[in-house]
Formats: structure tokens, C-alpha cells, sequence
């Protein structure tokens, strides 16, 4: 049986109705009141199929490292937002919104403060969060605020990771940072970016506690953290679905009127076993595993995609492995089952709101 057979029986078996042609990852996702987007750099913007890919398909776009303040101010007080200025000018050129990505992040931290003092380092932390708030006040749908604050393999009470931030401005950073970007800019959504949330295991499941702890004493000290957003960088061994302890979990958030987001989806593809066909019906099933998961458990309002092309994607620079495939779409920009899972997976979100009465 070819591939094309397979889907066509598989879609038959879920008693799907096809996909409209006209039908982006966008529009499924606005239809079901959701944003669709990805992350991308000024060079997919010069790459013809990446582009034309990102205006087919995106109703958002998150920079995927320029925005970050390694890249924004690669020397002290030298601060260069062009590239960002130019992802937002594309995005706002074609009706997409901008994700704020990431002022604060201990992995993107400039060089010329490695080994800088406390109060250095505390001053310019603050001065980066400023200037970028002030910069794109008024123009970001949502700021991923701080990213991946927690680690509780550090060994701390709270959970919170032992890193530059904390150590120069002490547990409450986490707050400061929400408040400094709320009293400048009023109208972004204010996001707690966070990785392996979505994960099994012990090590997953203390830093899902954490997390909760945290979102605690945020939405408890009026901090204006209005989401928590999951990367949800996956492998096709994954199934969300079947972690009750995630759901639980997603439940506990929503009980807190917090939102989520899906913000940098991808599924590895690589640990898979067979031909290209296999692999992309292995990743597309974890696609439609966790955008339902978080959608029935969760108040989920977006997905971004960690790229939208297997042309471009972090997972590609793994060096001797097997082609990740971890995208919506082909190196070439051609839909695979993975689009298809995407698109569905929101359509399913679109029919279970208006089944509900909610509208979506
Ligand atoms: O995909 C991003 C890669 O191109 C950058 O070199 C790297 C450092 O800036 O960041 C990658 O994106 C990360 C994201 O910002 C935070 N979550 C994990 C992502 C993958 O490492």
C-alpha cells in the first residue's frame, strides 16, 4: 500500500472531513480562535522557499535567536536591533503578530559578562530588559519573559536554576521581570517560557512541581504572568497523552486562569526505525498527540513551530544521525503528515469549542 493509501485509510478510520486546499496552518488555527506561527531568522527571510512558506502558512513569527541579548547587545551599550526590527517589519507587512523571545534567558547572556560582578551584572540585566521593552512596547502579542528559570536537578527549595539572574538579583528576578515589562508595555500577554514540561519521568515531574510552585507565588505577589508556554521540543518516541502526571499538571495551570501556549514545537523524528513514510507518520502522531493534549487539558491559545521547514531546524545541526523530520513541512516546503496533524489537531480544538458552546 503506498503512503498516500495510508493516509487516505487512516483519515477515513478518525472519520476526518479532508482538509479545504485553501486551508494554511493559520487559518485552521484562527478558525479555532488559536494563532499559528513560527520562529524564524532574517536568512530564511532571503531564502525564497522558507519565505514563501512562512507567509503561506504563519499567522505569527518568534525570532528564533536574534532578539535574544547575546545578539542585541554584543558589546556593552552597543545595542543592535536591526535584525529584530526587520523579522517584526516582515511579520507586520503580512498581518502576522511578533513574539517577544527572550529577554531574559541564562543561555543567551552576552560574553562580556562572563565573569562580571553581581552588581554588573544586575545593571545591565535590568538595563537589557528596559531597553527591549521600551524598544518593541506596544508591538509584541506576547513576551516570553524569562526562559527556563527552572531546574530543580540544581538542588534549590524553590526549584528555580542556579544561574546569572539568580545570583545577581536574587529569587524574586523572576517577578521583577514580569513587572518591569507590565508597567511599560501594557498590551503583551506576559508568558513563562519553559522546557521539558511535557516530558516523562521523575526528573519532568519534579520540574513540573516546580513550575507550578513558581506560577503559585507569581499569580500569588500579583505579578502579571497571564501564561505559561511549553516549548515542547519532542521526540516521535513521545506520547503527551499518555502522561497523566501532564495533564494533571496542564489542569493545575488552567485552575490558576493561566493560558498556555505551545511555543516551540518540534518532533524529533530521528530515533525512528523505517523509510520516510514511517517517519513522518511517527512524528505527525505525536504532532496530533500533543496539540490535543494541551488542547483538551489546557486554555491553549497558540502553537509556534521551532521553524516550519525541515530545511532549517535546530535539530538538523546534530551531527551522525538520521534526518529529524521534525517540521510541519519538507526540506522543500511540500506538506507532510506532520501539516496535516497540525492543521487537524486545531480543527479538532475549533470543533470541540463550538460543540461546548465556548466558541472556541
Ligand atoms: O534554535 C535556536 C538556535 O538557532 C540558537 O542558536 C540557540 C541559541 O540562541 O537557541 C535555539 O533556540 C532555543 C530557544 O531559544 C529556547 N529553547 C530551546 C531552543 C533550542 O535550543
Amino acid at each position: 500500500m503506498s503512503s498516500a493509501d495510508n493516509l487516505a485509510r487512516s483519515d477515513r478510520l478518525r472519520k476526518r472531513p479532508p482538509l479545504a486546499p485553501s486551508t494554511s496552518l493559520a487559518s485552521a488555527a484562527a478558525q479555532a480562535g488559536l494563532i499559528y506561527g513560527a520562529a524564524a531568522s532574517n536568512a530564511d527571510l532571503q531564502d525564497e522557499v522558507l519565505r514563501a512558506a512562512l507567509v503561506r502558512e504563519c499567522g505569527a513569527i518568534t525570532p528564533e535567536f536574534e532578539m535574544k541579548w547575546d545578539a542585541i547587545e554584543p558589546a556593552q551599550g552597543e545595542r543592535r536591533f536591526g535584525a529584530t526590527d526587520r523579522l517584526l517589519d516582515f511579520a507586520w507587512s503580512h498581518g502576522m503578530a511578533f513574539r517577544g523571545h527572550t529577554p531574559w534567558w541564562h543561555l543567551s547572556t552576552p560574553r562580556w559578562l562572563d565573569g562580571a560582578e553581581a552588581k554588573d551584572f544586575a545593571k545591565a540585566a535590568r538595563s537589557h530588559l528596559i531597553a527591549m521593552a521600551e524598544r518593541y512596547a506596544g508591538r509584541i502579542h506576547s513576551w516570553d519573559v524569562v526562559n527556563e528559570a527552572v531546574e530543580p536537578a540544581d538542588g534549590r527549595s524553590d526549584g528555580l536554576r542556579r544561574s546569572a539572574f539568580l545570583a545577581a538579583l536574587g529569587p524574586g528576578y523572576v517577578a521583577e521581570a514580569f513587572g518591569t515589562i507590565a508597567e511599560i508595555d501594557q498590551t503583551a500577554l506576559l508568558v513563562l517560557n519553559e522546557m521539558g514540561l511535557e516530558y516523562e519521568g521523575p526528573a519532568a515531574q519534579a520540574k513540573r512541581r516546580s513550575v507550578l510552585r513558581l506560577l503559585e507565588s507569581l499569580v500569588g505577589s500579583g505579578a502579571p504572568v497571564g501564561c505559561l508556554g511549553l516549548q515542547c521540543h519532542l521526540s516521535a518516541s513521545d506520547r503527551p497523552s499518555a502522561n497523566a502526571e501532564f495533564r494533571e499538571f496542564l489542569g493545575e495551570v488552567r485552575a490558576m486562569a493561566l493560558k498556555v501556549m505551545i511555543t516551540e514545537l518540534d518532533v524529533d523524528g530521528a530515533v525512528v526505525r523505517g523509510d520516510r513514510a514511517v517517519v513522518d507518520r511517527a512524528v505527525a502522531d505525536v504532532y496530533a498527540d500533543v496539540v490535543e493534549t494541551v488542547a483538551a487539558e489546557g486554555d491553549l491559545i497558540g502553537v509556534v513551530t521551532w521553524g516550519v521547514s525541515d530545511a532549517k531546524s535546530w535539530l538538523n545541526d546534530r551531527e551522525n544521525r538520521r534526518a529529524p523530520r521534525g517540521l510541519p513541512l519538507d526540506a522543500s516546503g511540500r506538506r507532510k503528515a506532520s501539516w496535516r496533524a497540525l492543521a487537524r489537531g486545531l480543527a479538532t480544538r475549533a470543533r470541540r469549542g463550538a460543540d461546548s458552546g465556548s466558541g472556541g
